[in-house]
């Protein structure tokens, strides 16, 4: 596995496989490497000829306050990781490289911007989309795989590819568990016992909630009501948001009439967990 810490050198590469005709498959992480983003990297190996990964922890798509500077990191343990999934490059730029001082350009896509998570971290999904825009034009990527887990994120990339006419391939891939439930998360290690056993209770919720909606309720305030006692019987967690909405525009849905999704964020301790589930009919 060769790691690539440069601009140049990354475009380089993937001009030179693009012209023997190799499909390049790409990953974009920010590192602290967890069966979750494992699996991105075997579906990203099943769907090109070449796997790029990359490890940045982007700046910009942290507030100010937020956790940027504590977000948990350990190169060795995810180069070792990588190596072991056959991973031909490891893209591991510095800030500096990836913002060199002076820049104006953003990416904001504006509507699917705003709900769930972006009502609470203004400023986050623009930093992420003009990040993955500048990777993608490093990488030169053929397709790029995303977790669900994130799934605003997913869909905000959807658009835009498709509105700056961008020519990649974007891959959903489903929420990878911890066996007892809780969605892999590079902030789980912020958890400490008690809060790892209260943060159970966002998948549990979510399940009895896809059941009250297997059970004929398409009413999403019903189905949010569940939710939030659900989660209001855990002293250690506090909802930041549960909302029912269109899987792709997001809007906020009141009856679960097409293919919805419920998502929600919630605080235990200092990590701020996400997690959501798809409703389909
Ligand atoms: P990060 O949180 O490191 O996640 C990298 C990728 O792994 C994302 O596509 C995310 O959705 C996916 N992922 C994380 N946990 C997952 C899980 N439990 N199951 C399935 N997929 C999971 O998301 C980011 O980094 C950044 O915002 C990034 C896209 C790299 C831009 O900086």
């Amino acid at each position: 596995m060769q790691i690539i810490e440069t601009i140049s050198a990354m475009r380089g590469w993937s001009e030179a496989e693009r012209r023997q005709n190799r499909l390049i498959a790409f990953v974009p992480t920010m590192g602290f490497l967890h069966e979750g983003h494992l699996c991105l990297v075997r579906a990203a190996r099943k769907r090109g000829d070449r796997v790029v990964v990359s490890i940045f922890v982007n700046p910009t798509q942290f507030s100010p306050g937020e956790d940027f500077a504590g977000y948990p990191r350990n190169f060795a343990r995810d180069h070792e990781l990588l190596a072991n999934e056959n991973v031909d490059v490891l893209f591991h730029p510095a800030v500096e490289e990836i913002y060199p001082a002076g820049g104006q350009t953003h990416v904001d896509v504006e509507k699917l911007s705003l709900p769930l998570c972006g009502a609470s971290r203004p400023g986050h999904f623009r930093g992420v989309a003009t990040v993955v825009t500048k990777l993608f034009n490093i990488v030169l990527p053929h397709v790029a795989i995303f977790g669900e887990k994130d799934f605003q994120q997913l869909q905000i990339i959807r658009q835009l590819v498709r509105d700056l006419s961008m020519g990649v391939e974007i891959v959903g891939h489903p929420i990878v568990r911890e066996p007892d439930g809780l969605a892999m998360s590079s902030r789980n290690s912020y958890l400490a016992p008690e809060e790892r056993l209260a943060a159970l209770c966002l998948s549990q919720s979510l399940c009895k909630a896809e059941r009250l909606f297997r059970r004929g309720e398409t009413y999403a305030p019903a189905i949010v009501r569940l939710v939030l006692s659900e989660i209001a019987k855990q002293p250690l967690a506090a909802v930041e948001y549960v909302k029912i909405c269109d899987a792709q525009t997001l809007d906020e849905l009141e009856e679960i009439n097409r293919l919805a999704v419920l998502a929600l964020a919630v605080r235990i301790g200092r990590a701020r967990l996400i997690d959501n589930k798809t409703l389909r009919q």
